[in-house]
């Protein structure tokens, strides 16, 4: 079951059908505990709508994002080479195994890039790449209740230069996307699921990669529990899992590229660097 936000409305998708979710405010809906029951019980032929995929919008509102970082063996690696000259080796080696994961804040909601929409790359920046991310809703009492895509828009030069500006290479403008739906789920996704990320340039593609949740070091569950630890968050919040994807250490974005990211079960997010 995929809850979508619109521009008509909020509308849940169940088996290539579509149907009016009866509330106007995406935040109160994500906020309730009834999320999945309200959603499902939308699911009836009084309710049918039209879709029109170019109407949706990022799913969020008033949610923050956050970032969790190094938990797959490639991100891990490449983060000790961008970084070798400024010592970051042993940072990301040690949170790669430490108990503790790296957890940091990447967006409010309304700077949040939706679905088409324009992500950017920092402009004091030489060396930029996108992020695909398993991207966790965890409702405010802490429990997962849905999966969507996440673009963690990253700069590796200024991040590689020292990890104490990462906010910089990070955060900026343009820097997060997120959609283009919540897939509510009662279980666990499962560890097989892949994730693949094709970049074209005038319609050519120059770079495509693939990983599965199976090499995420952490379980989410994990993830969620030390962003929770002393942290509420009244309308729920969005956790970007790590990227398992990083393009060889030659290759960096620039303007016009076409970013389409796939998560099985979830959909593409498909965002142009502006
Ligand atoms: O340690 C820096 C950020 C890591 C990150 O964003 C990732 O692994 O996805
Ligand atoms: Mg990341």
């Amino acid at each position: 079951m995929k809850l979508y936000r619109t521009i008509q409305g909020i509308v849940v998708e169940e088996n290539a059908n579509f149907y009016r979710v009866d509330t106007q405010d995406w935040n109160s809906l994500l906020r309730d505990p009834h999320l999945y029951d309200i959603a499902h019980s939308s699911i009836r032929e009084s309710n049918l709508v039209a879709f029109h995929p170019a109407s949706v919008c990022a799913p969020i509102h008033d949610q923050q994002v956050w970032a969790a970082g190094v938990t797959y063996y490639r991100s891990r690696s490449a983060r000790i080479e961008e970084s070798k000259d400024a010592g970051g080796g042993t940072f990301y080696d040690r949170v790669y195994s430490a108990v503790r994961p790296e957890l940091f804040f990447k967006s409010t909601g309304r700077r949040v890039i939706g679905p088409n929409g324009p992500v950017r790359i920092r402009k004091d920046a030489t060396w930029s790449v996108p992020e695909p991310e398993l991207t966790l809703f965890v409702a405010p009492t802490g429990h997962i209740a849905g999966y969507t895509i996440g673009n963690d828009m990253s700069s590796r030069d200024i991040e590689g230069e020292n990890p104490l500006y990462l906010p910089q290479a990070k955060m900026y403008d343009g820097a997060c996307a997120i959609g283009p739906c919540i897939l509510l789920a009662s279980e666990p996704i499962p560890t097989t699921t892949t994730i693949g990320i094709v970049i074209e340039r005038n319609h050519a593609e120059v770079f495509a990669g693939t990983t599965t949740l199976a090499e995420l070091k952490r379980d989410p569950k994990e993830l969620v529990e030390f962003l929770f630890r002393e942290t509420a968050f009244p309308n729920g919040v969005f956790l970007m899992t790590g990227t398992g994807i990083v393009p060889e250490d030659n290759f960096t974005l620039a303007h016009g590229d076409h970013i389409r990211i796939t998560i099985e079960g979830i959909g593409t997010l498909e965002n142009t660097v502006a």
